[in-house]
């Protein structure tokens, strides 16, 4: 799992202390979610609330260290889950160029049992684009469906 860089740790400050009201460095627990989401990520209500509940196990407070592991670890996931989508596609890419048919992802999306609607599917290759061959660059393709 690669580290935060400095610029990303500077800007997460920077959303921890818009949430830091009383500027005692320290997150109030139902502020969590929405800091979690002021930070880029895009967990589920649920997630959150899972989140919210191993903290409350485990710690008084949320201070920006512990803040700092949990978009960490949001971080790695999404590395993990890139690295699986990647692999899955590679199995598709026949003549191993970083191409494959845009009608071959939709279906093997749709075998992966992906949440993402249709038309969003259909979006996402468009900005990706496709070229003459109605192929497209998978690796692109995952990176945006990895920021959705
Ligand atoms: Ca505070």
């Amino acid at each position: 799992m690669s580290e935060l860089t400095q610029e990303q740790k500077e800007k997460l400050q920077e959303v921890f202390d818009l949430f830091d009201y009383n500027l005692d460095g320290k997150i109030e627990f139902d502020q969590l979610g929405s800091l979690i989401r002021a930070a880029g990520q895009f967990p589920t209500d649920t997630e959150i609330q899972e989140i919210i509940e191993n903290f409350k196990q485990n710690e008084t407070e949320v201070d920006f260290d512990k803040f700092l592991e949990l978009i960490q670890r949001f971080e790695g996931a999404k590395e993990q889950k890139e690295e699986e989508l990647i692999k899955a596609f590679s199995t598709l890419d026949k003549e191993n160029n970083g191409f494959v048919l845009a009608s071959d992802l939709r279906y093997a999306l749709t075998k992966l049992g992906t949440p993402l609607p249709r038309d969003v599917v259909t979006q996402m290759i468009k900005e990706v684009g496709m070229d003459s061959d109605g192929k497209i660059n998978y690796k692109e393709f995952v990176k945006m469906m990895i920021q959705k």
